[in-house]
């Protein structure tokens, strides 16, 4: 019998105002809809009622808006645009373009790190390295000359190498070879090595512009291509940037949900993706001066809080309590206790500063690439980033004055979590300070004891009932022995759900997998960052094939990766990355290709064929884990891994009999 997290089908979907039972089974967020209904303020979970019928050319990526003798809407009766362009070219390239897009947003987060690296490297400015390791890893990965170079000198070079990823016109990407040789190979034999990260998306836009790409496979090979340098590129980037800058996480404790935010002090929210600004706030957010003002203010001190993939980032690093996932970022201003929410880029909803305007709470954009009517813009200069930060929280301890306590309702229930499993962290987990490996996972996965790994990533959408599918797809995959991890937005559902806790996973857990986890000391549940950071997951699929014994290429290894709930063009990126690096993905929500069956196709059969992994969609959970496990249980088969062993310890003898 599954473990189905169930939400009360909504009798009346009619009907403006959804029963909040319907909406989410995460009983904060459905107090917090009732507040929000009894404070009228309307929320996400109100405006996809009014959006319940979605265009049904949109849905099918029928509609073609690339040129101006369109719109053109491709049916039975019309099947060419104006300019001849049929249903296959049409939703490939609308594919195309959102992945690009995607990418983009992974990858210019990724650059703005690589600038900030340079920036600390010369010794400009707020910022340092961190972590000195980090960077020597990053210099070896990019094949920069670490010998006789000081750590500002080092930093320098490795920034350098890093921007020439982005602007490189000819030849692969560099941290293409971080992937293993096989899939190296895989992507050489069929032709999607992408060159430099801003050209991908540059030649995408080229592609789809009317009169150019018109053939699917091609276009669709292209996305593949973009997507490849995001995930070892654009992000990749990101994560080692971000891992020098600030440090690469180990484990951490922490709290999550609505309930971290705290009557008696003041509350800052950040919000987003980038790391620079909100790492600065938790600087200033302990600076003895700014905690008096806040008690001058009448608070018992500041609180800092994230939503998001910020708070991705200061959780991974700093234990920085979590406020919420995606589509929470609405209900941490309906709680009246949130004095400042500062907005970095993406994910950010426009619709903050009409919600922050039924209460006391200031909206502050800080990128002058996200603007948002309504919000205190406030530009981030990372050559000023602590004085930035620290004028940022002295505005919000003025806001404390005028919070009406009238108005104020903070659910109180808070989960606690651990978190912070960067891949260096995870082998110390497993094989300790001196002999750092990944050796033990590996062998209790190949004993059966660990069935396989699955990848649970993504966002929340309020098309779906918020967390349900994670938090049911999670649970399943524990109790059958499977080795969660997680990021972005679904790693947060599960801390919601309590399931970051090592504690509460342990007794989720199948029993091979719960032995495995007590005797080495790691959950079953490991949360590794932020979105970008899907990058650790390649990371450490790249090396579990290295360790050996679990064949030689990705697509080999028992894995599977998930998007349950996804709604980001970077999902989108993230899944083609994936599935071209061997990795299957399971969607709980469709992509928008239904009108093409050349692209669906290709998204299937094709990609099975050339990269041995592909797409599958599966909007049950409980049917989505059965498939994963099925995935998982199908590559055991093909190493020859089919049955349980008798427990043995592997020596170097055992392991090349399993012929590795
Ligand atoms: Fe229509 Fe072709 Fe223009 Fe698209 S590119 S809008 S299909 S004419
Ligand atoms: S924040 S992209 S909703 S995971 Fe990274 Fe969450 Fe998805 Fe944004």
């Amino acid at each position: 019998m599954m473990n189905q997290i169930a939400c009360k089908a909504d009798k009346n979907p009619g009907k403006p105002r959804p029963d909040p039972a319907a909406l989410s089974p995460d009983p904060v967020v459905r107090a917090l809809i009732d507040k929000s209904l009894r404070d009228g303020v309307s929320t996400c979970f109100d405006r996809v009622q009014a959006q319940k019928t979605p265009c049904t050319f949109g849905i099918k990526g029928l509609c073609c808006r690339n040129c101006h003798m369109g719109p053109c809407r491709i049916r039975a009766g019309s099947p060419r645009g104006v300019c001849g362009a049929d249903a296959d070219a049409v939703v490939a390239r609308n594919f195309l373009r959102e992945v690009a897009a995607g990418v983009a947003a992974h990858s210019d987060h990724g650059r703005h790190l690589a600038l900030l690296l340079r920036q600390a490297g010369e010794g400009q400015g707020d910022y340092a390295v961190r972590d000195a390791q980090a960077l020597r890893r990053a210099a070896l990965a990019l094949g920069v000359d670490d010998q006789d170079r000081e750590v500002g000198q080092l930093a320098v070079a490795v920034a350098e190498a890093m921007l020439q990823e982005f602007s490189r016109q000819e030849g692969r990407l560099a941290t293409l070879s971080l992937g293993p040789l096989s899939r190296q190979s895989v992507w050489r034999r069929e032709g999607i090595n992408p060159s430099g990260i801003d050209r991908m998306i540059v030649e995408a836009l080229h592609r789809s512009h009317i009169g150019v790409d018109h053939e699917a496979g091609s276009i669709l090979d292209h996305a593949m291509r973009t997507a490849l340098g995001d995930g070892w590129g654009g992000s990749r980037l990101a994560t080692m940037a971000s891992d020098i800058l600030f440090g690469t996480p180990v484990p951490v404790k922490s709290t999550a949900n609505l309930g971290v935010l705290r009557e008696d002090t003041v509350n800052v929210v950040v919000h987003g993706h980038e790391p620079a600004l909100s790492e600065m706030l938790v600087v200033a957010s302990r600076e003895p001066d700014v905690l008096d003002k806040a008690r001058q203010a009448g608070a018992k001190g500041l609180t800092l809080a994230g939503v998001c993939c910020t708070a991705n980032e200061v959780l991974m690093r700093h234990g920085i309590p979590v406020a919420g996932s995606f589509l929470q970022q609405e209900l941490a201003i309906v709680t009246g206790a949130v004095e400042m929410m500062i907005t970095d880029v993406q994910c950010v909803m426009p619709s903050l500063p009409e919600v922050a305007a039924s209460y006391h709470t200031v909206v502050v954009s800080t990128s002058d690439l996200a603007r948002t009517p309504g919000a205190r813009h406030s530009p981030f200069d990372v050559r000023k980033a602590r004085a930035c930060a620290r004028d940022l929280l002295l505005q919000a301890i003025d806001c404390y004055k005028r919070r009406d306590p009238e108005r104020v309702f903070i659910p109180r229930q808070t989960s606690p979590l651990v978190a912070g499993f960067s891949v260096p962290a995870i082998k110390h987990m497993l094989g300790g300070r001196a002999r750092a490996s990944l050796r033990p996972l590996n062998d209790a996965i190949i004993q059966g004891r660990i069935r396989g790994v699955a990848g649970v990533v993504g966002c929340n959408n309020p098309r779906n009932c918020q967390d349900a599918y994670i938090d049911t797809l999670t649970s399943e995959l524990l109790a059958r022995d499977v080795l969660v991890i997680k990021t972005g937005c679904a790693a947060l559902s599960s801390a919601k759900a309590g399931l970051l806790s090592p504690e509460s996973a342990l007794n989720a857990a199948g029993p091979g997998l719960r032995e495995v986890c007590e005797a080495v000391g790691m959950p079953p549940v490991l949360h590794m960052g932020s979105c970008v950071d899907n990058s650790r997951i390649l990371e450490a699929a790249a090396e579990i094939v290295a360790e050996g014994g679990l064949g030689g290429d990705i697509a080999d290894l028992p894995v599977v990766g998930a998007a349950p709930e996804w709604m980001s063009e970077k999902a989108v990126a993230i899944g083609c990355y994936c599935v071209a690096s061997g990795v299957d993905v399971v969607l709980g929500r469709p992509f928008h290709t239904a009108g093409s069956e050349a692209v669906e196709t290709y998204l299937s059969d094709g990609c099975r064929e050339r990269f041995g992994a592909s797409f599958h969609v599966q909007e049950d959970p409980a049917r989505g884990a059965r498939l994963m496990l099925e995935i998982i249980e199908n590559r055991r088969r093909r190493l020859g891994l089919d049955r349980t062993s008798e427990r043995k310890l592997l020596d170097m003898k055992d392991r090349r009999q399993l012929g590795v």
